[in-house]
This record gives structure tokens, C-alpha cells and sequence, in this order.
């Protein structure tokens, strides 16, 4: 499907919910677990996504929309929610994470950014040249991406426990 601004946003305003829903009273046993060392646990997942609503997306869409000047964007900190998550517990993470994001929503919203707007571009520090499109469009896509990593979280602490069902559960059998 073409990027259609008003469908992403639908998508990216029902996280919060869907987060909320999910992990907000859930047991830690399945929230503050990972998969093996350098690896994330839900907990931690949120965090992340705070940090992007706080200096990636909306910070770097900024950058393409600006008249001139340096269209190189800022290197996102992957571990960044090590430090600011510390000490939080994980409904004050998800609280943020709603605030953040509902009000990044709105912003986008209230920009109406048309065909020329989505087409302008930025400089990835990887990639190079990208469009505004591409980047809204990665913002949607992050948030399955992480969605899909906490039920990989979750699932695996299961592993061992399935016994012979292992071979009929793809998930549990991802790599990270
Ligand atoms: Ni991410």
C-alpha cells in the first residue's frame, strides 16, 4: 500500500492502548525478562520507544521540513533508555510513553503535511538521502517491529516448556 499519512497515524495513536493493555499489569516474570545477553525485555522496549518519540521521529522530520540548513540528522542512541528508564517503574514508562506520543501525533496531524512535504528530504548518517515519507513510514513500522520483539520476549520464556510443540512455534525459534 502507498504511505497514506491518516492511516499511519491511526496506527502509531493505538500503541499506547495496545501496550497499556498488554503489558501494564502483567506479571514481571513476563515484563523484566530478555533473550540472553544484549538483548532487550519489554521493560526496556518501552523505554526505547520513549526515546525515539523524544529525539528521533519528530526531531529528524524537522530537520527535512526546515528551509536550508544542515540536513544531516543527529546519530539516534540505541541504549539511551538504559539510563532514563532507571528507576521508573514500567507504568510510569508506559504513562510517558502515551503522553509523548499522543502529543507527537497531534503535531504531525496538525502540520497537514501534502505530497511535497512527504517527498522532501534528509541526510541518514547510514543511508544518506531519504524522504519525509520514508521516514513517517519507518516510524509505523518501528512500533510493529517492537511489538513483534516483546511477543518474541514473552514467548521464549515458554521455550523449554512447550516440549515437542517447539517445532510448530516459529517464534519461539527467532533469532533476534
Ligand atoms: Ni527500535
Amino acid at each position: 500500500m502507498a504511505f497514506d499519512l491518516e492511516a499511519s497515524l491511526a496506527l502509531l495513536e493505538r500503541t499506547p492502548d495496545l501496550l497499556d493493555a498488554w503489558l501494564a499489569t502483567l506479571p514481571s516474570g513476563w515484563t523484566q525478562v530478555n533473550e540472553g545477553p544484549d538483548t532487550w525485555s519489554p521493560y526496556d522496549v518501552v523505554g526505547h520507544l520513549i526515546h525515539g518519540e523524544r529525539t528521533d521521529w519528530i526531531a529528524r522530520m524537522e530537520v527535512i521540513l526546515r528551509d536550508g540548513g544542515d540536513k544531516r540528522f543527529v546519530p539516534f542512541d540505541r541504549f539511551a533508555q538504559f539510563r532514563e528508564s532507571e528507576g521508573k517503574s514500567l507504568t510510569e514508562l508506559l504513562r510517558e510513553f502515551r503522553e509523548v506520543r499522543m502529543a507527537n501525533v497531534a503535531y504531525v496531524r496538525s502540520l497537514r503535511l501534502d505530497e511535497g512535504a512527504l517527498g522532501k528530504t534528509g541526510i541518514h548518517p547510514t543511508f544518506g538521502e531519504v524522504t519525509l515519507g520514508q521516514l513517517l513510514s519507518t516510524w509505523t513500522v518501528h512500533d510493529l517491529d517492537h511489538v513483534m520483539q516483546i511477543a518474541r520476549v514473552m514467548a521464549k520464556q515458554l521455550k523449554t516448556e512447550v516440549g515437542p510443540w517447539v517445532a510448530f512455534l516459529r517464534i519461539v525459534r527467532e533469532t533476534t
